[in-house]
């Protein structure tokens, strides 16, 4: 490549389309910096980021103090493997215990790590406490979940996008509906049912909010029959839906709680299971690992994480914008046949649009968006997610919803009558 030559955006879509896997189909702009709630390209060009890579950047992009953490640290010990004991992790494990109210942490570094971490504590604990015979437990999961990309995890699917050609499947799982307590009780009464994994909010299906009342059901179900309460918090936890985890919105403290994307900020790999010592314990040494789990480089990243969540009171500030976004997107939104959905709790938020005329309508909206400097991405074809990082002010958010409402508008006006 002549060096004079310009590397402008199709340089680097066409180096992907041809070096790399096409396991994805993004929106076409390539981003090259990123600082708090704001992206830029190659152009120099500014949006604001409502993805928060899927809410991996709670606390903002780049933040000065994780930043300085990790920088700190990867310039003294990044990785000694779990063979040898390091002065970080006890410090991580000591702060996140403590915050989340749990005896222990068992630190992976993918959220599907975290997933498949917590199906293993529950299957020991099916067996070794509740007395499950070997091999019968049985993992309850709801219709329309997410949580990665693992084989153990596309085996719960429903989605045929995500499991289909990668059979056979993990065996001893079954399938509920979402936010149904009725059918989660007769599925508890059947044999050797272990527990029950679910996200309070189901991120990947649209942001899918359950009845008032659902995560304290579960709760009551699981102990009526003994069934452990597994939360998937990697999306909405973190002060995502306006509370440090969703499940805090109701009287619903899981057994097993997994945490990953914003635990570090968007800046380094790092997720976490916890859970008390009668579950945590059925795992011993040699039986569950990971050559990065609980890193020096994690835990000093995560540790700074938390504490700009806890410092700077995000989920307040979430719980707040999130209740002007919507009250915002209603009021402007909601009279037009185009949108046909507004919902979300604290900054998760999505709007349903009306893909009977043009199935691309969400992704146009999207490419309208980026060119009105806005990014979002669509999921599930017609549901457009609005999640910006926590860190994001009043003024900025009102400036986004204009954003937002106008090109929504705009785009009801030219193409849909
Ligand atoms: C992709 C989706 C979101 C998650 C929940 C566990 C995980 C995720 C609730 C696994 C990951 C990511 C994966 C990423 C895009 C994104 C996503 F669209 F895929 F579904 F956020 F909604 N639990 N979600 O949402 O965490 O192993 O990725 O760290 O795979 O395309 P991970």
């Amino acid at each position: 490549m002549k060096d004079q030559e310009l590397k402008n955006n199709k340089y680097f879509f066409d180096l992907e389309l041809k070096f790399g896997a096409h396991n994805y189909k993004p929106l076409p702009v390539v981003i090259k910096k990123g600082k708090g709630v704001k992206l830029w390209d190659i152009d120099g060009n500014e949006y604001f980021d409502f993805l928060s890579a899927y809410s991996a950047v709670n606390q903002g992009h780049c933040h000065p103090k994780i930043i300085k953490a990790l920088k700190d640290q990867a310039s003294l010990l990044t990785l000694t493997s779990r063979a040898f004991y390091n002065n970080s992790l006890g410090i991580y494990e000591e702060y996140i215990t403590k915050l989340f109210k749990y005896d222990k942490v068992l630190p992976m570094n993918t959220g599907v790590e975290g997933g498949e971490t917590a199906i293993k504590l529950a299957r020991k604990w099916s067996y070794l406490v509740k007395g499950i015979p070997e091999n019968k437990c049985k993992i309850i999961f709801a219709k329309g979940n997410f949580w990665g990309r693992t084989l153990a995890a596309i085996s719960s699917s429903d989605d045929p996008l995500a499991y289909k050609d990668y059979g056979p499947y993990m065996p001893g799982y079954d399938l509920i509906p979402y936010n149904n307590l009725e059918q989660l009780e007769l599925k508890f009464k059947e044999f050797n049912v272990g527990a029950f994994m679910v996200e309070p909010i189901q991120g990947e299906a649209g942001v899918i909010v359950p009845d008032e009342g659902y995560l304290e059901g579960i709760r009551t179900l699981c102990d009526k029959y003994n069934v452990l309460f597994i939360a998937d918090e990697v999306q909405t936890g973190l002060g995502r839906t306006g509370k440090m985890l969703a499940t805090d919105y109701e009287n619903a403290r899981p057994d097993i709680l997994i945490l990953g994307k914003a635990l570090s900020g968007g800046v380094f790999p790092s997720s976490a299971v916890l859970c008390d010592n009668h579950i945590m314990l059925c795992i011993k040494p040699g039986e569950h690992g990971s050559t990065y789990g609980g890193n020096p480089l994690a835990c000093q990243v995560s540790l700074a994480a938390l504490k700009v969540l806890v410092e700077e009171k995000l989920s307040k500030k979430a719980y707040d914008l999130g209740n002007i976004f919507r009250e915002k997107m209603e009021d402007s939104l909601s009279e037009f046949s185009l949108v046909k959905k507004i919902r979300g709790k604290g900054l998760l938020n999505a709007i349903v649009v009306d893909n009977s005329k043009d199935i691309s309508v969400a992704w146009n909206i999207c490419i309208n968006l980026l060119k009105n400097g806005l990014l979002a991405k669509p999921t599930h074809g017609n549901i457009i997610r609005f999640a910006p990082p926590l860190t994001i002010s009043e003024n900025e958010l009102n400036y986004c919803c204009e954003i937002i409402i106008k090109t929504i508008i705009e785009y009801n006006n030219n193409y849909f009558k």
